[in-house]
C-alpha cells in the first residue's frame, strides 16, 4: 500500500467510498445523516464533479437478534420485514440526495456467498477455532441471549444497564457483563452450553498495531485510542450466534460438533454474527454492481478505500474489519481512510429513539427544503470525533443569513437584474481593478475548496464558498449597478459567470438547489453530455458563460424560515419526548 504524507488523493486511482450499513429496522435520523451519509455524499460527489471514477456503496443491515425480534413483535417474515425498511431507506436517502451507486442488503445472496467463502478461507489460514460457550439462556423466554439481549454493567468502565455488545459509556465490546439480566423480560439468565467459532482477533494485536501506528490517513486522535485498546489486550471473537436470521455457517467436513447429540452444538442450527457479514458486504456490494467478484476485487485492490462511520462502531472498523483483512492474507486491501465523525446531538441533548428524542428524515423533509438540512449539516460537520449539535435556532439563522441573505441574495440579483435590463448575456467591456479581483478569486477558489473537500473537511469548505459570495455581493453593491444599468454590462458577465461557479462548487454541498441555478442560468442538465464540461470542477475558474446567450426563468431560490416554523418544531420535539414510553 502506497504510504502517504498528506491525506491527498492520488489523481489517477478510482475512489470506493462506503457508508456504515444502516441496520433495517427503523428509520433514518438526522443523527446517521450526520454522522456518515452526507459527508459521504459530498465527498463523492465532489469527486464525481471532478471527473474521478468513484463509487458510493451501502447496503441495509440486515441480520441480527433485534430485527428477528422486531419482525416477530409485527407478525412479519424477517425477510419481509427487512425488505420494508431496505426500501423505506431507500426512498429517505433519495428524498434528501444521498446517491448510492448501489444501495443492498447483507442478505443479498452475493454477500451470504461471499461471507461463507471468506469464512473457510479464514478457516484454512488457520485463524478460526471451535470452543463450547457457556451462554445466557432465558427459561421465561426459551431462548440463547445473544448479546443485545443481556443488559447489565460494562466490566470495563462500570456503567450500569449497558448491553453486553457494546458499552455505550466507553465504546468497548463487554466479553463479560456483569449483574446480567434477560433483556426482554428482566430476569436472570440460566447458563447453557453452545458450540461456537471465534475469530481469533487476538493473533493481530501486533499486525494491527503497526498497521495504525503506519498509516499517515487514519485520524490521530481515534487512532490514539484504538491503539490503547490494543496495548489492553484483544479479545477473539464470537462469530457464532443461535438464531436462525442469519447467514448459514457452512458445514465442512471435518466438523465432529455436527455429530454431538444436543441440537444446540449443531452447526446448522447457527448462523454468523452480524458483525462478521455487514462489512464484507462493502465488497459484495461492490461485486453486484460490477458484475462479479473477480472484477470486484481487481478494481478494490486499485482504489482508494474510504469507510465512513459514526464514532461508537470505531472497534469495528478499526480492529475487526482489518484484521479480517489480514486474515485473508489482503486478498482484499486494507482501507485507507476511515472518516470517523462524532455524534449529533438535539438541541444539546443525546439524540434517543426510544425517548422521541430525535428527529426523522421524513418529518424533516415535509417541514423544509431538503437542502436547508444538508446546508446546515455541513456548516456543523467537523472533521473530527467531537458531537455536535443540531439547534433549531441556529438552523434557522445559518439558512436565513448564510444560504439565503448570502448566497441566495447574489445569485438572485445577478439574474433578475440581468433579465430585467438585458435580453442576453451582455458583452463585457475592459476589466479595472475590481473586475480583474473577481476574476482571480474565481480562478482560485475551485483550488482552494476542491482541497478542502478532498481532505473531508466539508465545513471548512462551506464557509470559503459564503466568504466567497459575500466578497460577490460586495462587489454587485459596490458597482451600483441599478445607477446606470446599461453601463452594467461588464459586473453582470462576470457576476453570472461567478453563478456558474457557485452552481458547481454548491452541487456537493445542495444538489436540488445547484439543479435549480442551472435552469435559472438557461443550462439544461440534459443528458446528451453536451453541457457536461461547463458543469464539471475543473472548468470552474473560467468564464464559460459567453455574451449573447440566454438565461432561462428567474426566481428566488429560497424561501426564509419563520420564527414560527421554528417554534413549532421546537413544541413538536417537547410532546413527543413527554409522550415516550420510556
Ligand atoms: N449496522 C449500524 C451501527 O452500528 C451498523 C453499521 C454496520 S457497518 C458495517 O451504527
Ligand atoms: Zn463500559
Amino acid at each position: 500500500m502506497p504510504s502517504k504524507s498528506d491525506n491527498n488523493l492520488s489523481f489517477n486511482r478510482s475512489v470506493i467510498v462506503t457508508s456504515a450499513l444502516p441496520y433495517a429496522n427503523g428509520e433514518i435520523h438526522l443523527g446517521h445523516v450526520a454522522s456518515t451519509y452526507l459527508p459521504a455524499d459530498i465527498f463523492t460527489r465532489y469527486l464525481k464533479l471532478s471527473g474521478r471514477d468513484v463509487y458510493h456503496l451501502c447496503a441495509s443491515d440486515d441480520f441480527g437478534t433485534p430485527i428477528m425480534i422486531k419482525a416477530e413483535a409485527v407478525g412479519k417474515n424477517p425477510e419481509d420485514y427487512v425488505k420494508y425498511w431496505h426500501d423505506r431507506d431507500t426512498e429517505d436517502f433519495k428524498s434528501i440526495g444521498i446517491s448510492f451507486d448501489l444501495f443492498s442488503q447483507t442478505s443479498s445472496s452475493t454477500n451470504a456467498q461471499f461471507v461463507q467463502c471468506v469464512f473457510k478461507i479464514l478457516q484454512k489460514n488457520g485463524y478460526i477455532y471451535e470452543n463450547d460457550v457457556i451462554q445466557f439462556y432465558c427459561e421465561t423466554d426459551l431462548k440463547f441471549l445473544p448479546d443485545r439481549y443481556v443488559m447489565g454493567k460494562c466490566p470495563f468502565c462500570g456503567a450500569e444497564d449497558q448491553y453486553s455488545d457494546l458499552c455505550e459509556k466507553c465504546g468497548r465490546i463487554p466479553d463479560k457483563i456483569i449483574d446480567p439480566k434477560c433483556a426482554i423480560c428482566g430476569i436472570k439468565p440460566v447458563m447453557r452450553k453452545s458450540r461456537h467459532y471465534f475469530f481469533n482477533l487476538s493473533t493481530f494485536s501486533k499486525e494491527l498495531e503497526n498497521w495504525l501506528n503506519e498509516s499517515k490517513s487514519l485520524q490521530t486522535d481515534v487512532k490514539k485510542y484504538v491503539l490503547h485498546w490494543i496495548r489492553e489486550g484483544l479479545h477473539d471473537w464470537d462469530i457464532t450466534r443461535d438464531i436462525p436470521w442469519g447467514i448459514k455457517i457452512p458445514t465442512t467436513n471435518n466438523e465432529t460438533h455436527a455429530t454431538d447429540n444436543s441440537d444446540n452444538s449443531k452447526m446448522e442450527y447457527k448462523v454468523f454474527y452480524g458483525w462478521f457479514d455487514n462489512h464484507l458486504c462493502y465488497i459484495s456490494t461492490l461485486a453486484d454492481l460490477l458484475g462479479g467478484l473477480e472484477r470486484a476485487k481487481s478494481k478494490w485492490n486499485d482504489s482508494e478505500i474510504y469507510h465512513f462511520i459514526g464514532k461508537d462502531i470505531v472497534y469495528h472498523h478499526y480492529l475487526f474489519l482489518p484484521a479480517i483483512r489480514m486474515g485473508m492474507k489482503n486478498e482484499y486491501k486494507l482501507p485507507d481512510f476511515i472518516p470517523t465523525r462524532g455524534h449529533l446531538m438535539l438541541e444539546n441533548q443525546k439524540i434517543s429513539k426510544s425517548r422521541n428524542w430525535y428527529i426523522g428524515l421524513k418529518d424533516f423533509v415535509k417541514e423544509f427544503d431538503r437542502d436547508y438540512l444538508r446546508f446546515y449539516i455541513a456548516s456543523i460537520s467537523s472533521y473530527s470525533q467531537d458531537d455536535v449539535n443540531f439547534d433549531w435556532d441556529s438552523f434557522a439563522e445559518k439558512i436565513n443569513n448564510e444560504l439565503i441573505n448570502n448566497i441566495g441574495n447574489f445569485i438572485n440579483r445577478t439574474l433578475s437584474f440581468c433579465q430585467k435590463y438585458f435580453d442576453k448575456i451582455p458583452e463585457p467591456s475592459d476589466f479595472d481593478k475590481e473586475d480583474q479581483e473577481i476574476i482571480d478569486r474565481l480562478t482560485k477558489i475551485g483550488g482552494v475548496v476542491g482541497h478542502l473537500l478532498e481532505n473531508n473537511e466539508v465545513d471548512k469548505a462551506l464557509k470559503e464558498i459564503l466568504t466567497f459570495s459575500s466578497f460577490l455581493n460586495q462587489y454587485f453593491q459596490r458597482k451600483q449597478p441599478w445607477k446606470d444599468p446599461q453601463g452594467a454590462n461588464t459586473l453582470l458577465f462576470i457576476s453570472i459567470n461567478a453563478v456558474r461557479s457557485l452552481a458547481i462548487m454548491l452541487e456537493p454541498f445542495i444538489p436540488f438547489s445547484a439543479e435549480k441555478i442551472w435552469l435559472q442560468l438557461g443550462i439544461d442538465r440534459g443528458g446528451d453530455g453536451s453541457d457536461v464540461h461547463i458543469q464539471k470542477w475543473e472548468s470552474l475558474g473560467h468564464m464559460c458563460i459567453k455574451p449573447g446567450e440566454s438565461l432561462g426563468k428567474v426566481e428566488p431560490l429560497f424561501k426564509k424560515i419563520e420564527p414560527t416554523q421554528i417554534q413549532s418544531q421546537k413544541q413538536k420535539l417537547e410532546i413527543a419526548i413527554k409522550n415516550a414510553k420510556v
